[in-house]
């Protein structure tokens, strides 16, 4: 069976054999890359659809640490939990993005929900419970970045949909961290954050499906340069049905908790 907007010649999703070197180069790599996984009228559309939302995106505009967490005062000002960096991307959620969007068709896909549960290794996944945490789609503007950090879900699922001039680079440290046993892997974040461990970069065009193991490898995205706004999806899924953020946390990612 074919899953519409996306190109299944060169990604055969249905075949478990494809999924399960998908999760190999995935264990290995921390990252797995498939290229021209969206058609291209899909991303046009997408385009399309994106772009006039630029202007009513959600700019939180504040600094956080690494850890996405409130500091702690115990620590002190300068320890590696409490180190702020910028992030002045903005998004728009999941209730802002419409019942017709390709990126929604796929997004619910059974086909595609069990493709992505095979890779991750898991049973199966779910759609978060809040209206707003989905599906994201982000901004980068000129000189816009998103700082240093760690995602709270397990794994990330990316889609460039509109490349930036230049700029805009997707860097990454795999495996820093193994937040299941709650390490938190202070010396090595402290190296990455001064400059002192240099990260990978991953490259990837408008269309290309990008996985990582967000929660454990340290990420940012440099700041766009040139008048092209970078515009990216993140699909988000978790291994338990139910999961909603806090509305603290809704608060902070969206500026509203409904
Ligand atoms: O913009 C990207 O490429 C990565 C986005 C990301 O890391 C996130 O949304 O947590
Ligand atoms: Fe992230």
């Amino acid at each position: 069976m074919s899953v519409t907007h996306l190109n299944m010649a060169d990604h055969p999703i249905e075949d478990e054999s494809f999924a399960v070197a998908c999760r190999r180069r995935l264990e290995t790599d921390g990252a797995l890359i498939l290229r021209q996984f969206f058609t291209p009228d899909a991303i046009d559309k997408v385009v399309r659809d994106s772009a006039p939302f630029e202007g009513s995106a959600f700019y939180a505009g504040s600094t956080h640490n690494v850890y996405l967490t409130e500091v702690d005062p115990d620590l002190g000002p300068g320890h590696v939990f409490n180190r702020q960096v910028a992030s002045s991307k903005g998004l728009i959620a999941d209730d802002q993005i419409g019942a017709d969007s390709p990126l929604r068709a796929v997004y619910e896909n059974p086909i595609f929900r069990a493709f992505i549960a095979r890779v991750v290794d898991v049973e199966t996944i779910h759609p978060y419970a809040d209206a707003l945490s989905s599906i994201n789609v982000h901004y980068a503007a000129r000189g816009m970045e998103l700082g240093w950090h760690f995602d709270n879900s397990s794994f990330a699922i990316t889609m460039l949909v509109q490349a930036p001039e230049r700029g805009g680079i997707f860097e990454y440290v795999p495996g820093v961290r193994t937040a299941a046993t709650g390490d938190n892997a202070y010396p090595r974040v402290g190296r990455i954050l001064d400059g002192k461990e240099h990260p990978m970069t991953l490259s990837f065009d408008p269309g290309d499906l990008v996985m990582f193991r967000g929660r454990d490898a340290l990420h940012r995205v440099t700041p766009t340069q040139g008048d092209v706004t970078r515009i990216l999806v993140v699909f988000a899924f978790n291994d338990e049905p139910g999961i909603r953020l806090s509305d603290s946390a809704l608060t902070t990612f969206y500026g509203r908790t409904a």
